[in-house]
């Protein structure tokens, strides 16, 4: 029989993974980039011995596939994915096809805001109570990869929306749904109802046997239940399973798990939201409650997020590094108790900051924009606080230290992209607590 024939789009960590596995599998595979691979992943599929083309996409020999593997951040308007679909060629995502080569259980984790943080927990909470468990999807290494290379009894999944695009046969034994709130929009029409509905496919083809985890709390997610998400085991989260002494109360089945909100080193409401989420993922999983409550009671959070970054003169350093949109940036603002000097800006993602104004009113003692173009971030505070237009993290330092008293909190929540003066928000994080760091030392 003649060999089937894979072709994967895209040679980043998501294409290289598929591609190894496909090579596993049996298949014939061609990988194409339209620009230079990583040495990395070049090295990666030479020592596979995988055929692969970079700095463009050869129409020919990619309209041979019978499957073509469809890295997420290729969107589907360029040439090559037109052709495609008008050939009516199978596309699907990395997920899809590594979840045909593995019997894993699987927890999958999908949201606009909460994902790696509650991946990462969940994740942590089922390794500490002894579950052969590997991590995945949209943090740290491909799932395809670990499908090739490991043998897991469960898979912890961070799930993009752009992955769920391509995922049709995929059933989640655990799906879990943070949130819908706008973001990525670019990539469906404008239309904050396409990208809802792709969201919603974190419940697709589950049943009674499967778990649906989700935030209760969001008309986004409960006015699309019925149609997306009725024949599923649900297990809903909401604040209103907190009670008056911060102690979440939670059931699932037979199962109860109380957590003292106080004791959770995460903080803020959607931390508890986090906290809900992984608990609840993890008791359909059978972690035991005492063994959920160790964990989540020692987990310190995921660097960039919320992260303490130092102390000087008084004053708390918070790196937010990745809020990188409106909604996430709402949860920091709110669970701030100090008054706030607030670091903004970069690259404005069509952001609409009116969500924030009684926040800013309430907490913010003055607003520091860090970006090339800080206009409309001045625009829509002006007239509510103090506004520090910068153009460096240098010169919002300068600052931030002049404006902060004894008792502040500075915190980097920016709202936005960080291309225009940093390579990504890892690199604005880090630059950030390097630089609370020199003024520690320095004095
Ligand atoms: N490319 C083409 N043709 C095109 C366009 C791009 O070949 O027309 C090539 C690029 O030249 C590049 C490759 O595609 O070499 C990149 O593919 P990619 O953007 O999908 O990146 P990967 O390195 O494969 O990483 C992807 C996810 N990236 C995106 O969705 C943008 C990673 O999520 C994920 O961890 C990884 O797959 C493994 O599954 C990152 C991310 O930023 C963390 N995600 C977004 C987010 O969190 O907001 C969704
Ligand atoms: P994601 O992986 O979805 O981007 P993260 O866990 O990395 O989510 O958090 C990204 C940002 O969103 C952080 O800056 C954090 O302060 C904020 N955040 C975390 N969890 C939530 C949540 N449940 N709801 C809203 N915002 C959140």
């Amino acid at each position: 029989m003649e060999q089937k024939k894979v072709v994967v789009l895209g040679g980043g960590e998501s294409g290289v993974g598929s591609a190894i596995l496909a090579q596993k599998q049996g298949f014939d595979v061609f990988l194409s980039d339209s620009s230079r691979l990583s040495d990395r992943y070049a090295d990666m599929l030479t020592r596979e011995g995988i055929c692969f083309e970079e700095g463009g996409h050869t129409m020919e020999r990619i309209m041979e596939a019978d499957i073509v593997i469809k890295s997420p951040g290729i969107p589907d308007k360029v040439a090559v994915i037109k052709a495609l679909r008008a050939a009516e060629k199978e596309i699907i995502s990395e997920i899809e096809f590594a979840g045909r080569y593995t019997s894993a259980h699987t927890i999958c984790i999908t949201g606009s805001n909460g994902k790696t943080t509650t991946t990462t927990l969940t994740h942590r909470i089922l390794a500490e109570a002894g579950y052969n468990v590997g991590l995945g999807g949209n943090i740290g290494k491909s799932f395809a990869l670990s499908v090739a290379t490991e043998q897991r009894d469960w898979y912890v999944l961070e799930l993009s929306s752009f992955q769920l695009d391509g995922m049709y046969d995929f059933r989640a034994d655990v799906g879990v749904l943070m949130n819908i709130t706008p973001d990525h929009l670019d990539r469906y029409d404008y239309k904050f109802g396409n990208y809802a509905a792709s969201k919603m496919r974190i419940a697709q083809n589950q049943g009674a046997e499967q778990t649906f985890v989700y935030m209760a709390d969001d008309p986004n997610i409960t006015s699309r239940l019925e149609e997306y998400a009725a024949a599923v085991g649900h297990a809903p989260f909401s604040k209103e399973l907190v009670d008056a002494d911060g102690i979440i109360h939670l059931t699932h089945g037979e199962q109860k798990l109380d957590i003292d909100s106080r004791r959770l080193q995460i903080k803020g409401l959607h931390n508890m939201y986090n906290a809900m989420a992984a608990s609840l993922a993890a008791m359909a999983a059978g972690v035991p409650s005492d063994r959920i409550l160790a964990t989540l009671y020692s987990f310190e959070g995921v660097e960039h997020r919320l992260e303490p970054a130092g102390v000087v003169d008084g004053v708390e350093y918070i790196n937010d590094s990745k809020a990188t949109n409106v909604d996430s940036v709402w949860y920091a603002l709110g669970s701030m108790t100090r008054p706030t000097v607030w670091i903004a800006g970069g690259t404005d993602k069509g952001n609409d900051y009116e969500p924030l104004k009684e926040l800013v009113y309430q907490k913010v003692k003055a607003l520091v924009c860090m970006g090339l173009n800080n206009e409309k971030l001045v625009e829509s505070f002006r007239e509510i606080v103090p506004v520090y237009p910068t153009s460096s993290l240098d010169e919002a330092m300068k600052v931030c230290r002049s404006v902060a008293k004894e008792g502040y909190t500075v915190l980097l929540s920016p709202a936005c992209a960080s291309f225009d003066l940093f390579k990504n928000y890892e690199d604005r994080g880090r630059q950030f607590k390097e630089y609370v760091k020199k003024m520690q030392n320095n004095g």
